[in-house]
């Protein structure tokens, strides 16, 4: 299915006045305090985050997974859903794909979708975490890190594959998140799955292309509950280096124990030149995939507040693969993403009230309070009419979750594709 633009500005009709209301209110008070009101709208024009084409269909945990009706069920589809969130939101504008789960079966057919819907090819996730159908060998003790030879070279070649798919679609990074590691001790030599690793990398990064980047991802735990080989920022940063100045650290906010500070491990990988990218979600627990910004709202504008600071202060820093990597268990997938993509441009959008000099300064005179005012005065400000405008002025809708609910978006895919379809992914 596909949106007009009348059909969104029929919907955005009845709440053009008050949002205009509202809009002239706080532009009046951000220009007395020296903001320029159309350089922070431009900025969050500007900004677009790639949706993973895992995350179209409904969830689930180890215990069960109910179905959502009208699933995309190829990738056709998968990309129409990201058509309409985009045309909706106007920040929706990149996929990404992760192989084997969606290669596509007619490349030219599936850019020409997504260049008629405004989507560009994101980054390419490679995936050694699971077995795949016909596969010689097994991951079930690890792919890059394993004590195998010949099952490192099949998730080395599964790499030289994805970035094969990748570059034929215009993307121009690898994202690569390994499972590996352990669920007890003695179950493997930590020095020998980490040299493993190491050396697997580099024989991956030796084909990527030279406009590409590696983008290389951590997790704490989960599947191996003892030891995961790439835990940590930290060992990510150390393999980025050793691959080169191609490669990078992925940092994915739910792959972090609890009460983690991850926005001084932003702010040092800016400062060092070597975050890649970004993968938003949202946890209580751990590696939960909620909505961005349902549980921990204001870690998420500090997190925005370093990455602001670090787009405006660090160029020995490339420019970021934002993607959400989130998970629907029990909402309507596509207004899941909604809420998430509101959740970023929020927290960006009160990352650039933030008062720079004035921080700069207080913190010059180590006056406490006077940091976390300024900290708190941009947090607390309702920046939601920026954001509208950003919007309107870009074609999107005024509200998309109201607006996808009055044209019954759901209900036509389920006319389109019926209630029993499946998103492939976890
Ligand atoms: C792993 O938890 C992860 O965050 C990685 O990014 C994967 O590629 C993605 O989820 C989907 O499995
Ligand atoms: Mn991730």
């Amino acid at each position: 299915m596909r949106l007009t633009k009348n059909q969104i500005s029929d919907q955005n009709k009845s709440g053009l006045d008050s949002h205009q209301h509202s809009y002239d209110f706080l532009t009046e008070k951000l220009t007395k305090n020296n903001h320029d009101v159309n350089q922070i709208i431009e900025k969050i024009r500007a900004f677009q985050v790639a949706i993973p084409s895992w995350a179209l269909g409904a969830g689930g945990t180890r215990f069960g997974r109910f179905s959502f009706y009208g699933e995309p069920s190829n990738l056709e589809q998968k990309i129409e859903d990201i058509g309409v969130l985009h045309c909706l939101t106007q920040t929706a504008g990149a996929v990404s794909l992760h192989i084997p789960w969606d290669i596509p079966s007619d490349y030219t057919a599936i850019k020409q979708k997504a260049a008629e819907l405004n989507i560009k090819f994101d980054a390419v996730n490679s995936n050694t975490f699971q077995d795949q159908k016909d596969a010689e060998k097994s991951y079930k003790y690890g792919s890059l890190s394993n004590v195998d030879q010949a099952i490192r070279a099949q998730a080395i070649q599964h790499n030289i594959d994805v970035i094969g798919i990748g570059d034929k679609l215009g993307s121009k990074g690898l994202t690569v998140w390994l499972a590996d590691g352990a669920c007890f001790p003695g179950q493997n030599n930590f020095q020998t799955a980490l040299q493993n690793t190491q050396d697997s990398l580099i024989e991956i990064y030796k084909i990527l292309p030279s406009d590409w980047s590696m983008l290389i991802e951590y997790k704490p735990y989960e599947p191996n509950f003892y030891s995961t080989v790439i835990q940590d920022w930290g060992t990510s940063f150390m393999l980025a280096n050793e691959c080169g100045d191609k490669a990078y650290t992925l940092v994915d906010l739910g792959h972090h124990l609890p009460n983690t500070n991850i926005e001084q491990i932003v702010s040092v990988l800016m400062l060092k030149g070597k975050l890649g990218g970004f993968h938003f979600n949202d946890s209580k627990f751990g590696d939960d995939d909620l909505t961005v910004g349902s549980i921990k709202p204001y870690a998420l504008f500090l997190i925005f507040n370093e990455l602001v600071y670090g787009m405006q202060n660090n160029p020995q820093n490339p420019d970021l693969a934002w993607m959400i990597d989130a998970s629907h268990n029990i909402k309507d997938p596509l207004e899941d993403l909604i809420q998430s993509l509101e959740a970023i441009q929020e927290a960006y959008a009160k990352a650039l009230l933030v008062d720079q000099e004035a921080l700069r300064s207080a913190q010059l005179e180590n006056d406490v309070v006077a940091g976390q005012e300024i900290l708190q005065a941009a947090y607390r400000t309702d920046v939601r009419p920026l954001i509208e405008k950003a919007r309107l002025l870009s074609g999107g809708a005024l509200n998309p979750i109201d607006a996808y609910r009055k044209l019954n978006i759901r209900g036509q895919l389920i006319k389109e594709r019926g209630k029993n379809t499946i998103a492939t992914g976890l």
